[in-house]
């Protein structure tokens, strides 16, 4: 075996992981990164105002209970025209970069630049397209709870802006990023069955496997692309939802690697500014049944009524 030798020692008994039977048992609170405490380098550290905006939205999220509405934001004059700028500069370049699901389901939304899209009417939509709705999150959540929403078709979102200063690329999710580059895929059946297969394969997944799918999230759901003919176009959020990524990927900026889900993935970083690489899909289809090829080799058991809850047979 190429297992290294060494001294016989009994397995070290693993923590039970917990796999929860519903939504209502996927916490939204483990918060790990940009609620409202922002690092040095983030565009809207020395902003205060922007910080005390950001902690009355996140609290909003903290509070926010399955089954109620997701709470209306009157979003101020400043934040609808960070939105409109987005949304114009991104609206140049969509039609030319982005793979055809998108722009197929980007005419589900009629998205314009005088008004911030609401969660709450988003989640509508997408519910009844695909099944998937959106929750509220303060920021960024632990992988394994935001993975395990993914199993109940529930996509944790922000609901914050971007800082005005930098309209063309964030660090961190915001509700740009998550409207324009996460719902539209999400109207997708066939792009929505294949997020939810990860959501599947990280229920009693171990801190490993939930890393390696953290991993093949990163680099399909946010930063994948896909072959279209001779043409590579984007399916991956984070670069549909920043014109500077999207300008990036179009200039050839990054190296373009095959996505092969067996292998270890590189590091994924969200401070290393726009990506050097992206995985590549030579069809959408084919990587659909790459990545479920993966989840079918992660042997845990989930228990039966789990599986009956997510529509597992
Ligand atoms: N960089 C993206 C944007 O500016 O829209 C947001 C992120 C996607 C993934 C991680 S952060
Ligand atoms: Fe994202």
């Amino acid at each position: 075996s190429a297992v290294a030798a060494g001294p016989a020692r009994p397995p070290t008994p693993k923590a039970a992981v917990k796999v929860p039977r519903s939504i209502d048992e996927v916490d939204n609170g483990k918060v790990l990164g940009f609620s409202s405490e922002l690092s040095e380098d983030h565009p809207g550290f020395q902003d205060s105002a922007y910080k005390q905006r950001r902690m009355h939205i996140c609290d909003l999220a903290r509070a926010h209970r399955i089954g109620e509405p997701i709470p209306r934001i009157e979003y101020s004059a400043d934040e609808v025209a960070v939105w409109g700028t987005v949304l114009q500069q991104l609206r140049g370049l969509l039609p030319q970069h982005a793979c055809k699901e998108f722009l197929r389901c980007w005419q589900l939304f009629d998205f314009r630049a005088d008004q911030v899209p609401q969660l709450e009417d988003l989640s509508q939509v997408l519910q009844a397209h695909t099944g998937f709705r959106i929750r509220p999150v303060a920021g960024l959540l632990h992988p394994r709870d935001f993975l395990n929403g993914l199993a109940f078709k529930t996509f944790h979102s922000t609901q914050y802006m971007r800082h005005v200063s930098r309209p063309d690329y964030t660090p961190e999710p915001d509700v740009v990023h998550e409207v324009i580059g996460h719902v539209p895929m999400l109207a997708d059946p066939d792009f929505a069955n294949l997020v939810q297969l990860i959501g599947i394969a990280s229920l009693g997944a171990d801190e490993k496997q939930i890393w390696h799918l953290t991993k093949l999230y990163w680099y399909s759901v946010e930063f994948g692309v896909v072959r279209e003919g001779d043409d590579i176009k984007a399916f991956g959020a984070g670069i549909l939802s920043s014109f500077g990524e999207l300008r990036h990927m179009a200039a050839g900026g990054a190296r373009l690697e095959p996505l092969d889900v067996f292998q270890p993935q590189p590091k994924m970083s969200y401070k290393d500014g726009y990506q050097q690489r992206y995985a590549v899909l030579d069809s959408f289809a084919a990587g659909a049944e790459q990545l479920k090829a993966y989840c079918a080799t992660l042997h845990h058991t989930i228990p039966l009524d789990v599986r009956i809850a997510v529509g597992l047979q």
